[in-house]
């Protein structure tokens, strides 16, 4: 299991006690390396530094996170913090042609990201989808406030997916005219701490001692079911927000997800147990053996101590994680809707015979120029979602409105849906579309009670639809897009623009991101053609 970096620790700690920030740096020379994840197969990965996995970042509220980019690929790369805010730094969020222009080959970057929630977050390269191919990392960020329950350790676990081929080869499958849509499905491997399932370090527990676990799901299609049977798991983080405490037998994780809960170790060391992590998807055809791929390891209270194991229960008795049941440990108040986006995640067979993805009426496709830049450029017309071109779906917000995204699914797939800048409240679930079991029981309307829990990424099961809301109280440009990457390729995104105007007088861009543009004839002002006006010549195409 990783432990807190003792070095990063250190400079926490320190930073602590003297009251200061600290400047958290890391180098990361992102390039290719060939490794076999799964034990079977080796293939080209995309690593940090020569290595796959690469560490777990660390840091404490208040710190800066300094990462250091060198592209050694041969395309452009870009790296997300994935649930951090960015406020006030909207162009450091790594979204690729959209809040930056790729950093190209051989070039360097330095991301600057305030560490100013505490929490679990991940880091991953947001160019190309090139986190699928292994560039995902967890963040963890030290709250300096004790936290709601009181715990004696960390214990980060990370969860993965694993193809056997790259992402951009599964690709030319999807968007291939002439094999049939869907073509046939992958069955990934699952990894735990960046190394396969079957062979996960052990974690150990100390009789009496309280753990926190950091679940974080990275993987880019499936969810992970997680559980220690034996224990029980308190729920006390969704995404980065604290939630007051919930008791659940297992976690239930969709691509992006993560969770923190406290386990209390048992009384005494008589027995070890076993953890679960089962890879899954619900619209991928059951295998024995390939779907779900169940992976255990061990918990050790002591070397040596008989294994106690339970009779595989039923899975519906079994209590897993449920956001809409949590509770904001802030107890924000439910916000108070000024204007509602609803929209139904569909695919479309377009002219040229590929099918593509559809949230808000036309696939999503980047522009000529990152909307962020042309939210900087255009002045007052920055207000008008027309000047950032029909396939960015962009859709503006003016400070302090309150958005309520109504998202219909009625299709067999799952979804997980991402909003960069914010955490929602997630206040409803409800039925979509018809099932095509007639005699599956009804789907029901299902509400938050309380203090709507928020979370960065929710998930939209099959035939259901639902409700969340936030504020646009962060001036950028931020993505809103399904997690799970063949689908976020195949154009199911928008973009929200938020408060433009406030934008262009409270931050500026800094001048070695306009320039690394420019060296790659990039144009980082004007409209999302890189005009003036409502002029959107030179725009690719709208698929018919
Ligand atoms: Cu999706």
């Amino acid at each position: 299991m990783y432990r807190a970096l003792l070095g990063a620790t250190i400079v926490a700690a320190t930073s602590l006690l003297l009251g200061q920030a600290a400047r958290i740096v890391h180098d990361w020379d992102i390039g290719y390396l060939t490794v076999s994840r799964d034990g079977y197969t080796a293939r080209r990965a995309i690593g940090v530094n020569g290595q796959l996995p690469f560490p777990p970042v660390y840091a404490t509220k208040g710190d800066v996170l300094v990462i250091n980019v060198h592209n050694s690929l041969d395309l452009p790369t870009s790296i997300h913090a994935h649930g951090i805010f960015q406020k006030g730094t909207s162009y450091m969020d790594g979204a690729g042609q959209i809040t930056q222009c790729g950093i190209p080959p051989g070039e360097n970057y330095t991301y600057e990201i305030n560490a100013d929630q505490a929490g679990t977050y991940w880091i991953h390269g947001h160019y190309n989808h090139q986190n699928v191919d292994g560039l995902r990392t967890p963040l963890v960020i030290y709250d300096t406030e004790p936290a709601v329950l009181d715990y004696d350790e960390d214990i980060l676990v990370s969860l993965e997916e694993w193809y056997v081929n790259e992402f951009k080869d599964r690709m030319k499958e999807v968007l291939n005219p002439l094999i049939p849509f869907p073509p046939p499905p992958s069955f990934p491997y699952g990894l735990i701490n960046g190394i396969n399932g079957n062979n996960s370090t052990p974690i150990t527990f100390v009789p009496g001692r309280k753990y926190r676990l950091r679940v974080v799901n990275m993987a880019s299609t499936e969810w992970f079911k997680f559980s220690l049977p034996g224990h029980q798991l308190q729920i006390i983080e969704a995404d980065g927000i604290d939630s007051v405490p919930h008791t659940v037998d297992g976690l239930d994780l969709g691509p992006g997800q993560r969770y923190s809960a406290v386990v209390t170790a048992h009384d005494t060391d008589a027995y070890n147990y076993q953890y679960n992590a089962t890879l899954y998807a619900n619209f991928v055809p059951f295998l024995p053996g390939m779907n779900p791929r169940y992976y255990q390891g061990l918990i050790e209270y002591k070397p040596g101590a008989p294994v106690k194991t339970f009779a595989q229960t039923d899975d519906r008795l079994f209590v897993w994680s449920d956001d809409i049941l949590l509770k904001a440990l802030d107890r924000q108040p439910l916000l108070s809707v000024d204007k509602t986006f609803e929209w139904t995640i569909s695919s479309k067979k377009y002219s040229n015979n590929i099918t593509l993805a559809v949230l808000d009426e036309i696939p999503f496709q980047p522009p000529l120029v990152p909307p962020l830049f042309s939210a900087f450029t255009m002045g007052d017309l920055a207000l008008n979602s027309s000047v950032y071109g029909p396939q960015t779906r962009a859709h503006v917000l003016r400070l302090g409105e309150v958005a309520e995204l109504i998202v219909h699914n009625p299709s067999i797939l799952d979804h997980a849906m991402h909003l960069h800048g914010h955490a929602f409240q997630v206040t409803e679930y409800g039925p979509s579309g018809v099932p095509p079991d007639p005699n599956a029981p009804p789907i029901p309307v299902r509400r938050f009670s309380d203090w709507p829990m928020r979370r960065d990424t929710f998930v939209v099961p099959a035939f259901h639809y639902a409700k969340v809301r936030f504020c646009a109280d962060n001036p950028g440009v931020w993505m809103f897009h399904c997690h799970m990457d063949v689908h976020f390729a195949m154009g199911l995104a928008i973009t929200f623009v938020e408060a433009p105007d406030v934008l262009q007088r409270q931050q500026t861009i800094p001048q070695a991101l306009l320039d690394m543009c420019h060296r790659q004839g990039i144009v980082t002002s004007g409209n999302g053609a890189g005009n003036s006006g409502f002029n959107l010549t030179g725009l690719p195409p709208i698929p018919n």
